[in-house]
């Protein structure tokens, strides 16, 4: 890379913030804020530093590693290829398809080439026990985006520069920048929300960052948001507040709905919840009185026992209210590489328990099964058991529940393999490891964030530095693994045909299919006078076909479709590469009802699914509500899920792995401040300093995720000397929401008490 500032788009969370990185004789001197990136402005957090640490990090590993009985060896990538290659065919073949386990981590989807390079590659695995970091996040949303809208990823997004009021429930956009909802800057939105008169309300078991900005606060006893959203649903109901407005015609199953929520008044849920059965009346009178109004709900309210009501509650409330489809409520988006569409048009809507789990029964969800049974297929013996695996830009032992027992299976596998540039608590495990190029040395697009954006928007980056010869991107690891697979499966030798089509797909890569479809797109290069020409035929097709029919699908595709004429035209790569900061593609529109994809065309208010769930939510209101502590967790700005800790600027300061606890709780416990608390949950204990706060609620604990970095045998010395302790190493994987299968995260009972420093403590 030359002297001078380069524009890219930070990948390291959903904000997609502009940055400027200025080299100088090769290396990164500053990483600032891009000022003309037209949706984060100049805005970037302290983890936008961290972006060069990674870079520049020694134990970033550049070379295949192979685990030897005298240690990691390293090894060269055709070889490594090969024995991965053999070693997974091998034990299909012994074993059959499904004895292979995947685990899909979260950076695969702020990575454009692993997203383009991961249905070949799972194709060519061909197992059908696969996981990811999905049901320990947003599955929730996504299934009520399936059910109620017909497509997994269509999510409505709050329209947070034009709102009038955000109530915000289980998320903590200043700490996380936010999620599924791509909102950089959100502190400078917030102000501005309120400096235009405008409302913010949060209700969180803890007095978070954000909620330290709010107008409007209420601690919310963990698990029971579901009955607070019903409650709120019950309300509009009971006082005639219901007024779908756009979705008005749209709507399908309200009286299911009303019929549902009788039992659950104010009053009935007020003792689960904390909350005043007048202050849940008020609540929802003010979403339904403001106009321009967005109810928010995010990680705390899905990765709950009630997760899946709650989220589709919160989709409810939205809709009934009139939000959804509103300037100011929550909007769909329009992004430049629609892959709601694209999905949709080949049929990929998603799917939800098309299929069960061996040992739990549990469904699947777009093919993949809960994380939380990962161990049992690792540990179950019987047909179908996992023999060898392999984790993708994911770090389970430490982001899923019951991490130490997920690592006693990885140590029982055949054969481990591991696509990642840090030999961690995950990779450790692993027999080799395939580390790919640092986000530097790659381009970036953000497929999947650009969809999630309060603003339609669209920007590529070149890569910033020239790979090593020998380093290869993830997309190259993937594809050619998948390659060498399918070789194995055909006896050593693919038809010429396919052979070809390999070649050719390892040669092209990903930036010549993000510019056809960027061309295709609906901001895509103008077809002129070719335009004219087709409009008719196009406008005819829309009219006539049936909702489902694949060409129907093309043409909402298209650049020509009449429902894009408004919007700019242009896109494709050269046009990215030219605005360097990035495009503005406006604001969120109304879309209704062409942006819709269930088979009648309508919004579902009360899918059957949700609705015999609700005995369960029913037992629990009738339920005397418990005293336990239980155990939440929570983000910090400097730090991201697990992997950031060998970044000095970041771990540097206080101790932030701290478990959070109310002063009465503090007090019974006999726990004073920095004092080290023995955490106890079904399985291991973990010891942690205790942090005195008035800022959660009583009997309710916070500790962060993604710590627990004293194992042994990992190559992260920052991040050891900075061990803390994993909330998933207390946190049972037999506790999941049961109508999604996503894992509880927030609301586990747990048990505190002083720790003893003569007491054994775990050693890795
Ligand atoms: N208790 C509790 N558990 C949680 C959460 C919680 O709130 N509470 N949050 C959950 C959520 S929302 C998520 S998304 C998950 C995250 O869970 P995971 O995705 O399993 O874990 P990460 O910590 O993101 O680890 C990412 C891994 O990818 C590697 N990596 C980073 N960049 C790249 C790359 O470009 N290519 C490759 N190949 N590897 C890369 C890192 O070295 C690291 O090993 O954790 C979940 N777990
Ligand atoms: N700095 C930083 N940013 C990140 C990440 C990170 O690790 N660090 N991770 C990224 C990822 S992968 C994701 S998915 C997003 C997540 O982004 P957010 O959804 O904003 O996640 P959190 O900050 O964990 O906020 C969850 C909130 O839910 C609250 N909560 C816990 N239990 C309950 C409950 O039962 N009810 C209610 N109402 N609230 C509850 C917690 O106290 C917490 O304030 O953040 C992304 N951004
Ligand atoms: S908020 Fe921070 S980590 Fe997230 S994209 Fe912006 S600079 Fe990067
Ligand atoms: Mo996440």
């Amino acid at each position: 890379m030359d002297n001078g500032t380069h524009y890219r788009t930070c990948h390291l969370c959903e904000a997609m913030c502009g940055v400027a990185i200025e080299v100088k004789d090769g290396h990164i001197a500053s990483i600032k804020g891009d000022d003309n990136d037209p949706l984060s402005k100049g805005h970037i957090c302290p983890k936008a530093v961290a972006l060069q640490d990674l870079h520049e990090d020694p134990e970033r590993l550049r070379q295949p590693m192979r685990k030897t009985a005298s240690g990691w060896q390293k090894i060269g990538w055709d070889e490594a290829f090969d024995l991965v290659a053999r070693r997974l065919h091998q034990t299909r073949k012994e074993y059959g398809r499904n004895s292979i386990g995947v685990y899909l981590g979260n950076p695969n989807v702020h990575n454009h080439g692993s997203l383009v390079a991961t249905m070949p590659f799972l194709r060519a695995i061909g197992s059908q026990n696969r996981f990811s970091a999905t049901s320990n996040d947003q599955l929730p949303h996504m299934l009520a985006s399936l059910e109620m809208f017909g497509h997994q990823i269509l999510f409505p997004i709050p329209d947070i520069d034009n709102t009038d009021l955000f109530i915000c429930i289980g998320a903590n956009p200043m700490a996380s920048n936010g999620s599924l909802m791509t909102v950089p800057d959100v502190r400078g939105r917030l102000k501005a929300l309120k400096q235009r008169g405008g409302k913010l309300v949060v209700i969180d078991p803890r007095r978070t960052e954000t909620a330290k900005l709010a107008d409007e606060f209420h601690f919310i006893r963990p698990g029971n948001d579901a009955l607070l959203l019903m409650a709120m649903v019950n309300t509009l109901f009971e006082e005639n507040l219901v007024d779908p407005g756009p979705a008005e015609r749209l709507v399908k199953d309200l009286e299911l709905l009303q019929l549902a929520a009788v039992p659950y008044t104010p009053e009935a849920v007020s003792g689960h919840t904390g909350i005043e059965a007048e202050t849940i009346r008020d609540l929802a009178r003010q979403l339904a009185s403001t106009r321009k109004a967005a109810l928010y709900s995010r990680m705390g309210t899905s990765t709950q026992a009630f997760g899946g009501l709650a989220t589709w509650l919160a989709y409810c409330l939205n809709i009934l209210t009139g939000k959804l489809d509103t300037v100011g409520g929550v909007l769909f988006t329009q992004p430049a590489i629609d892959l709601v569409a694209l999905g949709a048009m080949s049929g990929q809507n998603g799917h939800f328990d098309k299929r069960r789990s061996r040992v739990r029964d549990l469904p699947e969800f777009a093919g993949e099964y809960p994380a939380s049974t990962m161990a049992d297929e690792i540990l179950t013996p019987g047909d179908g058991q996992i023999r060898a695996f392999v984790t993708v830009a994911g770090n389970p032992v430490l982001s899923s529940p019951n991490g130490r027992r997920l690592e006693q299976a990885f140590e029982k596998l055949d054969f481990m393999v591991s696509v990642d540039y840090y030999l961690n608590e995950t990779t450790r495990h692993a027999d080799v490891i395939l580390p790919p190029t640092a986000a530097l040395e790659r381009s970036h697009y953000d497929l999947i964030f650009s969809m999630f954006a309060v603003r339609n928007y669209a920007k590529y980056s070149e890569a910033l530095f020239e790979p090593r010869e020998d380093a290869k991107h993830d997309w190259q690891i993937l594809l050619e693994l998948a390659h060498r697979l399918e070789q194995q499966r055909k006896g050593g030798r693919l038809p010429l045909r396919s052979e070809l089509g390999w070649r050719a797909f390892k040669q092209i890569g990903p930036d010549p299919i993000l510019d056809l479809l960027l061309r295709s797109g609906p901001y895509g290069a103008d077809t002129g006078p070719a335009r004219k020409l087709l409009q008719p035929a196009v406008d005819l097709v829309m009219d006539i076909l049936p909702e489902r029919h694949p060409l129907r699908g093309l043409a909402r595709l298209s650049p020509v479709n009449r429902q894009w004429n408004a919007l700019p035209k242009g896109l494709s790569l050269s046009a990215l590469r030219d605005n360097p900061h990035g495009v503005d593609l406006g604001p969120l529109q109304p879309s209704l009802p062409d942006r819709l994809f269930t088979r009648d065309g309508l919004i579902h208010l009360a899918p059957r699914r949700y609705l015999r769930d609700l005995g369960r939510l029913h037992k629990h209101l009738v339920s005397e509500p418990d005293d336990q502590l239980c155990l939440i967790g929570r983000r910090h700005v400097r730090s991201n899920n697990s992997w950031m800790h060998n970044s000095r600027r970041l771990v540097k300061g206080k101790d932030r792995c701290t478990l959070m606890l109310h002063p009465d709780d503090a007090e019974r416990l006999g726990l004073a401040g920095g004092e080290s608390a023995e955490v106890q949950g079904a399985g291991e204990a973990i010891v942690l300093p205790v942090e005195i706060t008035p800022d959660i609620m009583p009997g309710v604990a916070s500790m962060p995720h993604g710590w627990g970095h004293d194992r042994q045998g990992t190559g992260l010395s920052v991040a050891s000397a900075h061990a803390g302790a994993s909330i998933n190493d207390v946190l049972e994987d037999n506790q999941i929401d049961q109508l999604s299968g996503t894992s509880v995260l927030n609301g586990q009972s747990v048990t505190v008490r002083v720790w003893r420093s003569g007491k054994q403590r775990h050693s890795a």
